[in-house]
Order: structure tokens, then sequence, then C-alpha cells
């Protein structure tokens, strides 16, 4: 038996495909039905329900919504959502699906307003409805439709009579033939997401508009072409009026149309507003003036290279899922442009049409991306893939026509992206072709293909940067087939993915940012990706906590791998979104081994006016001197700076001294960005302009105590040399580590590794690691000297240690210590980190307050460290933490050379950076982190709010930490931030206060 829901074939009874304004940009009556309908779910797609039937007495939902997060965060009465990013979560057997398939019955009453329009048609319009559905009005079924992220219309002219009530009735399956191709690494969620309205369509009207705005950058002229089209009943084109007052320019629908104009461009989203009337509608557009091409392998925009330096951005709110509200898309604009993303690829389906909207008018170039991925036909071998499936020809093509339809006049799409993860066949040269046919105006993206036959940039994801560098310089390993590869190696390479920011990290990204500054083969990249998406609900305790895969009793998850994005769940920026603005920066200001700094305008269009360059000389937070720099680069062009010479610079004292400069937007040109504040910083660097002084040598004795141990100023260690008090606070750990929470990089091993980080850890029994004291012996010189072997279970790998205590002077409350490790045994292939783990019996420990100086404000990592910059900051210990929604190694600060602890009763013990080396090589400070929970808890826990306080502060003082990578789905950490086992020595001044 052929069901309706698993038939292949385009949408039925529906209007064809067109274009789709700006909510509120024309005069055409429009009525919204989004609000409370009448609800009820099956447990079967042959629900039995009449569609006749008014659902009287049945439930309430909202439209839009998913109908698995109808309750959310409490309560989850109809069904729940589940993930899985490549696999199918039911058996592969298209076009059919499981008989279990929950569908929902929806209806609501349709009345045209008095005031409704006479004559015309009147569409029945559906933004997004997931994932196959039928409509009827009265009873009578009129269409059926799919393309979850694609708009329907349905023609319900002739079914409704002014003035008089009508049934609509919407049957929604969650399963359906298409499922196969909306196999997206997202939650699985259903209904009628997106708005519903009526639309009136007058006679004579502008049903659809296709907008041809180019820029010629020769002659700085704008050439605009509008075409204005009827379609359905009344196809052909429409006499229409085209005007653009601001221009002066009038003419007619087909006419080209020649000015004088800016261009748009994502640094300045310039708009003229596009007046289109006929005598019966008037649309007035928001039109860009732009060009798009490749010339000679570069990716142009109005003619020159631009550097799409981008994000992939799925659709997600914690409590609606990809029912976005208009503030929500705002803010995730607003979100990408403060933090200097230019691009966006709307992975992997068209957006909220709003969306686009945004972009065109905040400035970002867009990749739409056609709702199409079948990941799931991977798992075996592709076969069966709907993508080589003639018999899903005309549907592919029908998704894509839609998308290129809907969204054409949006300057902001500069490419049209045919799907993701789809692989390869006949389809994709029919989508090619069917695009090209539609829009010969923007270049064609998709990646599933390698041999980039049919699409005019190759695209690849998660490629290494040794790769990305040999395609940058056009010598790449060739493509298996002669034809294509010589073709292929014409075209701008894009990273449609990259740098994998799942949990911390994602390490490395300054390494793509520099190939892309540095080939212009290269046409920059998109991050995966933009957000988490962890669903909000509540424990036992009603304690609200971010869900991943698994935390709805799935049978079949993908778990944490829905958490990989740049925002946490609730878009509060994770560091990685910090350390991207940082590489993203437009105005580059980057240290040179020479004592200068080299700043970079890295805008394609504009001069760096906008940006004043500040400086001040700091001492931690004290500023010692301040000024601006006179500069002003023209676009693509550098300069070195340098302080100046008659700087007043000051004797080294405790704290280094910094020249730093910011380029700051400054308060009249932030007016004219709507997205930004004055004082937003568009670039920084700096240079260490005066160490610190040196420690001076100690010269206290160790003396002894009853007991048979030892005093160092305010450390009491016991005859072996344990450390048994510090500060006056017991002490429940004190020894060498290696090893740290593993990050959701550390547990994936990169593709050309045979070992996940976290497993070599274990296997060299770093996770449990203990020590065994060998001697104590206080020497003549009244140091105390403690020798003593740490290692972990099962393994002869560990570190042969040397430690030595000296007060600094005799009755001083300070001590020097003095660290030397040494790896003895078979050395794994990397460590997490090389120091010291302090334990203090501390109640009160996420109270304690610690101010630092170093690199920060946040935490950094050798392979994510461009946003750190040198200075001194304070923060109690409780928001030293980044709550990453899968609990991880965090809040790492480097280039510590003094912290200062202030417990809650008031006392404290600072801590200052003598001689730290690894390998030989001398580190500027340690790396300090501190948690009120151990590293065993954190990497044990499943959710944020698992952790809770056990009594103690922990403490890590480290010579060096492993870099983060990017491994859980792409290259691991780069040679030079990987951490071997090496001889390390740490020297630091432990004082009460
Ligand atoms: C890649 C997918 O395109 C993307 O949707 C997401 O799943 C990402 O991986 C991982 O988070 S595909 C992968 C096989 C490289």
């Amino acid at each position: 038996m052929t069901l309706a829901h698993e038939t292949v074939a385009p949408p039925d009874g529906v209007v064809p495909p067109r274009f789709r304004p700006p909510a509120g940009s024309g005069d055409a009556a429009v009525l919204s039905l989004d609000g409370e309908w009448r609800f009820r779910l099956f447990p079967e797609a042959e629900t039995g329900v009449d569609p006749a039937d008014p659902g009287a007495g049945w439930d309430r939902l909202a439209v839009p919504g998913h109908w698995q997060l109808a309750g959310a965060p409490h309560a989850w009465p109809y069904g729940t959502p589940a993930y899985t990013n490549v696999v199918f979560p039911f058996p592969v057997d298209a076009p059919h699906v499981p008989h279990e398939n929950p569908t929902g019955e929806y209806r609501t009453t349709l009345r045209l307003p008095a005031d409704w329009p006479a004559g015309g048609r009147t569409l029945l319009r559906f933004e997004g409805v997931d994932s196959w559905f039928q409509v009827a009005v009265d009873g009578e079924v009129l269409a059926t439709s799919h393309g979850s992220r694609l708009p329907t219309e349905v023609d319900v002219t002739a079914h409704l009579r002014p003035g008089e009530e009508h049934l609509l009735a919407v049957r929604v399956t969650q399963w359906s033939a298409f499922s196969y191709v909306e196999d997206q690494d997202q939650w699985w969620l259903s209904g009628i997401f997106r708005s519903v309205s009526l639309e009136h369509r007058p006679e004579g009207g502008l049903d659809d508009v296709r907008v041809h705005a180019a820029y010629d950058h020769t002659t700085g002229t704008g050439t605009l072409r509008v075409d204005a089209a009827a379609v359905g009943g009344a196809a052909g084109a429409v006499a229409a009026r085209v005007a653009v007052p601001e221009l002066g320019l009038d003419g007619a629908a087909g006419e080209e149309l020649t000015a004088a104009v800016e261009p748009w461009s994502a640094e300045r989203p310039r708009l003229y507003d596009v007046v289109v009337s006929t005598a019966t509608e008037t649309v007035t557009l928001a039109v860009g003036f732009r060009t798009v091409s490749v010339e000679d392998g570069v990716f142009l925009v109005n003619g020159r290279p631009v550097t799409l330096r981008g994000v992939n951005r799925h659709e997600f709110d914690p409590l609606r899922g990809r029912s976005l509200t208009p503030e929500r898309m705002l803010e995730d604009v607003l979100l990408m442009k403060r933090h200097h993303v230019n691009a966006v690829r709307t992975s992997h389906y068209p957006p909220h049409p709003h969306f686009l909207d945004l972009c065109d008018r905040y400035g970002l170039y867009v990749v739409d991306e056609n709702d199409l991925e079948t990941h799931g036909f991977e798992v075996d071998g592709w076969v069966g893939n709907p993508t080589d499936d003639p018999a899903w020809t005309d549907v592919l093509v029908d998704r894509v026509t839609r998308m290129v339809r809907r969204d054409a006049h949006h300057p902001s799409v500069v490419l049209w992206s045919l799907g993701n993860e789809a692989g390869r066949g006949r389809n994709v040269a029919a989508m090619a072709q069917a695009v090209r046919d539609l829009d010969p105006t923007r270049p064609i993206h998709y990646e599933g293909d390698w041999s980039s036959e049919h699409v005019d940039v190759y695209s690849r994801m998660y490629a290494p940067t040794e790769e990305v560098a040999l395609i940058g310089q056009g010598v790449e390993p060739p493509f298996e087939r002669a034809d294509a590869d010589g073709r292929r190696r014409t075209l701008p390479f894009v990273l449609c993915e990259y740098a994998h920011a799942m949990g911390n990290g994602p390490g490395g990204l300054s390494d793509y940012d520099a190939l892309f500054d540095r080939y212009p083969r290269l046409m920059g990249g998109f991050v995966w990706e933009w957000i988490d998406h962890g669903l909000t609900r509540t424990d036992d305790d009603g304690v609200e906590y971010a869900a991943y895969g698994g935390d709805f009793g799935e049978a079949l998850h993908d778990g944490t791998f829905i958490a990989d994005g740049l925002l946490l769940p609730d878009r509060t920026p994770s560091p990685g979104l910090t350390e991207l603005a940082a590489v993203y920066a437009p105005v580059r200001i980057d240290p040179r081994d020479d004592g200068s700094l080299l700043v970079r305008n890295r805008y394609a269009f504009r001069d760096s006016g906008h940006a004043e360059l500040r400086w001040t000389l700091h001492r931690g937070t004290e500023e010692l001197a301040a000024g601006t720099l006179d500069l002003v680069l023209e676009p693509g062009t550098e300069a070195v700076v340098r302080p100046p010479a008659d700087l007043p610079l000051p004797e080294p004292g405790t704290e280094p001294v910094w020249w730093t400069v910011r380029a700051v937007l400054t308060e009249p040109d932030a007016l004219d960005e709507p997205w930004a504040a004055p004082g937003l910083e568009l670039g920084a660097g700096q240079l260490l302009v005066v160490d610190r002084a040196p420690l001076a040598a100690p010269s206290g004795r160790v003396t002894t105590t009853d007991d048979g141990g030892f005093r160092a100023g305010p450390a009491l260690l016991g005859p072996r040399g344990e450390l048994r008090t510090l500060a006056g606070r017991a002490v429940h750990t004190f020894r060498v580590d290696a090893w740290r929470a593993a990050t959701d990089n550390d547990r994936k091993p990169a593709r050309w590794q045979e070992q996940a980080d976290a497993e070599t850890w274990y296997r060299a029994g770093l996770t449990l690691l203990g020590e065994r004291v060998e001697a104590a012996e206080a020497g003549d010189d009244g140091a105390l000297r403690v020798t003593s072997r740490v290692s972990g279970p099962a393994v002869r790998t560990g570190f042969d240690v040397r430690t030595r205590w000296q007060p600094v002077g005799d009755g001083a409350d300070a001590v020097d210590l003095v660290v030397d490790a040494r790896p003895v045994g078979p050395a794994p292939r990397s460590v997490a980190r090389l120091g010291l783990l302090l334990a203090l019996e501390e109640p009160r420990a996420a109270d304690a307050r610690v101010r630092w100086a170093g690199l920060g404000p946040e935490e950094s990592y050798a392979d994510s460290a461009r946003a750190a910059l040198g200075g001194a900051w304070e923060h109690p210990v409780a928001d030293w933490q980044t709550r990453y929604t899968h609990p991880q190694e965090n809040g790492a600060r480097r280039g510590v050379t003094r912290a200062e602890l202030t417990f809650a009763d008031g006392s404290g013990l600072r801590i200052e950076a003598g001689q730290v080396e690894v390998a030989g090589r001398p580190r500027q400070g340690f790396e300090l982190s501190l948690r009120p929970w151990s590293d065993r808890a954190l990497d044990q826990a499943g959710h944020p709010h698992e952790l809770v306080p056990d009594g103690r502060l922990w403490l890590h003082l480290d010579a060096a930490q492993h870099g983060v990578g990017s491994a859980a789905c792409g290259p691991g950490v780069l040679p030079d931030a990987w951490l071997h086992a090496a001889p390390f020595r740490l020297r630091v001044r432990l004082t009460a206060v």
C-alpha cells in the first residue's frame, strides 16, 4: 500500500514557488493565523480522524511551535525530543518509515475579516512544517506538502466566503519519506514550527518579484532590473512601475535602470528602498546593489577579494527548538556582528526568511543552504541514496527551487548551497542546473561531491591546515579524475565547516585564519557551529539544565555531539566566541619580534577611520600613560607602530608593564552601525615593555617541628616532607600532576592519530597519579629537599620529582618552592599538563576571590590564546569556571605572574611566579586553574548543575598545558601546542597574607 506520506513526489495542490517580501513591506492584506490551535497527537499517521472533525474538546497548542516542546522545560505531554547526528532513528528502508509515527492533528477556524479585499485570490501560507503535512478546509483535502524549512502556499480562494467560519485541518506526521532527505545533525522536532497566515493576492498584483541589482565597481554604477510576475492561475509578466526615489529612478518592470550608487557589502550594508507597484499592489523592498563573481580562482564581491569569516548557524532556542522569535534572530545577528563574524552558512536549510532580512540590513554574507541532508545513507556506503536516485530528482529540484525563489532578492545571499552531507549523484547536477537557470548571478556551493564538477567553489569540511595550505597554493593532491581535477584547481576554496567548537575549543583558529590572509584562493570558512543545542529541562528538584542527546531517554542517540557551539545554549558567549572575535578582528594588531606591533586593516572596502587606535601603558590595571595613534589605513593595507620614544617607562616592579593598543569604534561612527555600541573593540594587541623584577633569592632556614616534621615559612611539612598545612589550611593533595578532566576534543582521536588523548592519559596512569616520597632532608643552605616518584598504577611511566622548600627570610610568612620534575618510564604520546596540584581544605572555596596578573580576562590555552591579553583581573572562584554544557577542563589562565587568593574568612595566600621552564625553555609565569571541586568530579559530571563544591579549593599551578585542538570532528592539537612528557621546573613564592 502506498501511503501519502511515503510517496516520493513534490508537494501536491500547492501554489508555485515565489518570492517572500519582508513582513510589512507591501500593502496586500495579510492575516496571521498564529496563536492557539486545537491539537491532538496520535501514534500513527492513519489517525482515523476525519478532516471535517472540528476537534471540539481537544488540547490547545501554540502555533508556531514543536509539539515535543509544548510543556518545556517541565513537562513533555506530546513525546520528547530525540537527537541523532548521522544515523536515522528508524530502519533505513526508504521511502518507508515506521508505523509508529507520532502524528499531530491541528484545527483552527478561518474567518476572513470584514475588510478583506474582494476579488483576487487568497493563499494559505505555511513558512515551515516538520515533516509532512496535509491541508484541508471544511473537510476537503486541498494539498499535501513537505520540505520542513521551506514555504508552502495553498490557494484557498474558492473555499472561503467572507464573514463565514471555516475549518482548517492540518495533519502533520513526524516521519515521512522526506525524513530521509532531512537528516541534519539536530534534534528531531515536529510540527507547525513557523508562522501560518492568509495572504491576499490582488488581481494584477505582485505575486512574484525578481530583483536583479548589480554593481559595477569600475564605474560605480548600479544596475537594477525588477521583473514582476503573477504565479499560479494567471502566470505571466505583470506590468509594474519601479521607482527608487532616493536615486531619482523611475521606470517599468523589466527595464534596466542605472544610477551611481553606493554598493552593498557586509561591511557597509547600504540598502535602497525600491518601490514596485501596479494599480492594485505596492511593495517596497530594501535592495542592495552588489555583484558576486569568481575571477582567476578568487571569490570577489564588487570586484574585491573578500574573506568569509563565518559561522554555521542552526536555528536554535533552548525552549522553542527551531521555532524562533524575531527577537532571537536579531540577537544572533547582533552577536555575530559584535564578534566580527561577517558570514553565515544557514546550516543546513533555508532559515526563517526574517533572518535574511536582518542579514541584509546589518551586513552578513550568507550561504543559503537547501533543506537537504541524507547523511544516514553513508553508514551503509550510500546505498539507496536519494541524491543519486531518479525517483527523487523532482523532489530535490523542487526544494532548491523553492529556496531560490523565496530568497533571491536578498543582497546578503552570496552563494547558493545545494545541501549538506548528501553524497554524490545525478541529482546534484539536476539541482545545480535548476539553480543556474533560476539565478545565474550567484556561485553554487556543495561540499558533498569533492569532484566539484557541478559547483563554482571547491568546498571541504575540517581539512587540516597542512592541506589547506597546499590548496591555497594550488598544489593539493590531485583528485582521482583528471578532468575534474583540472577544473577544480581553477576554483576558489572554502571551508564550509572548520574548527569544531565542541566544548572547550576550538583550538587552532589562528592557524586557519593566517592561511586565509595569505592565499587569495582561500575565500575563508565557517566555524562549526554557532550555538550548543542544549534544550532546557528541569531535574527532579526543579533545577534547570541544558539537555543533550540521551537526556530524554532516547534508545539511539549521539549524546553531547549536539553541544558544539560558540554560544552556550542560553546564548552566553563561550570563551571560544571571544577567541573567534579576536581572530576575526577586522583591525588586527599583532606583536612582531622586533618590539613593534603590526596593524592590519582587513576590511575589503573600508578604511580604518572609524577605528580609533587607543594605547595605554599599564601595569596590571594601573594606567601609567595613555594616548592615541594617528593612523588611518586603506582597505587591505598595514603599518608598523611602536610605543612613543618618550614613553615614561617605570622600573621593573612586581607586575609586568604592557603597552596595549586597541582599535575602538568611536562614538560618531557607532551611530552608523546599528549593531555596535561606541567603545566596541575592533582589534587589540600588545607588547610587554617592562618585565617584572625577578624574585630575590630566599635566605631563610627551614626549622624542625616537635613531631619530626618541618616548618618552611607558611608551610608545615611532615617528617617525610609531605605538605600538611599551607597558610593555616590543611592540605588534602599536593603533588605533580599531568592529567586534566577530558575535553570533548581530548576524548576523540584526530583522524591521523591512533588514540584519543584522554585514552593515552588513562593508559599512562595519569588519571590515578599518586606520590611515593623517598627522602626529605634539610640542607646546610637552609632549604628542605624532598625527592619523590609520582606515577599511576599498572605502568612504569611517571615523574621523578625534586622539591625544594626555603623560607624567604627567617620568621617570614613566605616560602620559595622549586619543583624539578623529570619524566621516567615509557613516554606517553602527550600529557595533559605539567605542573602542581594543590587542594586545600576550604569549606567556602567557591566564595574565595582571586586577583591575578597574567593573560586574561578569560581562559586561554596554547592554541586558543589570541583573545587573552596581559593585565590584571579579579573574580570569585565561582566565576572562574566556564559552564560548558558538558563539563570538562576549563578556566586555565596563562602567563600568570602573580595571584592573590582571599578566602571567605579574610585570610589569604599570594602566589608569585619565579623561573618556569619546560624542556629547558623558559616561560612567562605559570598557568593557573582554581575550582571548588576536583578534576575527577569535573570529568565525571554530565551537566554543570551536577557539580557541587566539595569543601576544598583545588588549584593547578602548571608550567604548561596541552592545547585543545578540534579533534571532536577535525584535526587534533597542532605540534606547536602539543605537550610531551618533558622535564619541567616551576618556582613559585607562596606567602600567607
Ligand atoms: C559535519 C556535518 O555537516 C555537520 O552537520 C555536523 O554534524 C558536524 O559534522 C559535526 O558536528 S559532517 C562530519 C562527518 C564531518
